[in-house]
């Protein structure tokens, strides 16, 4: 996902562009302002830290894009492209390093693991919003 702060910066193409050339496929895709119903589920294993309800706040500030990405190790891959959780942290060529500086408006979410991510795509997306597609590229990206 773009968080609200990465739209509003005018990130998104910037983040979907290393996603693409990666080699990841972008199999669903909105750009939506999360209700706070939603805000909650999505980080619910945060409940009673004390940046929940901020987070909560941020997340909803405005539109953000939430996407399925695919490809082989993509969430592994997603997590180590959107860098560590706080900006000053991560390394630079991760989205973070390279394009935040505080951890409260770190511009993107990555699922934490295959639970996480089947959670949180059932969470967002409608099943038939998810498209089955071959990129052209496909023979070249996979030996
Ligand atoms: P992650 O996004 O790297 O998975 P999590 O620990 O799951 O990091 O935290 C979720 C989000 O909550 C972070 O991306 C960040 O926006 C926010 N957050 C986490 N820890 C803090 C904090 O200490 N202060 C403010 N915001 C935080
Ligand atoms: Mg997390």
């Amino acid at each position: 996902m773009v968080k609200p702060d990465g739209v509003q910066r005018g990130l998104t193409g910037e983040i979907i562009k290393r996603i693409e050339n990666k080699g990841f496929k972008i199999v669903a895709m909105r750009l939506s302002v999360m209700s706070e119903e939603r805000a909650k589920k999505h980080y619910e294993e945060h409940v009673g830290k004390k940046f929940y309800q901020a987070l909560v706040d941020f997340i909803t500030s405005g539109p953000s894009v939430q996407m399925v990405v695919e490809g082989k190790g993509s969430i592994a891959a997603m997590r180590k492209m959107n860098g560590a959780t706080n900006p000053a942290e991560a390394a630079p060529g991760t989205i973070r390093g390279d394009l935040g500086i505080e951890t409260g408006r770190n511009v993107v979410h990555g699922s934490d693991s295959p639970e996480s991510a089947k959670r949180e795509i059932e969470l967002h997306f409608r099943p038939e919003e998810i498209v089955a597609f071959q990129r052209i590229d496909e023979a070249w990206l996979y030996e």
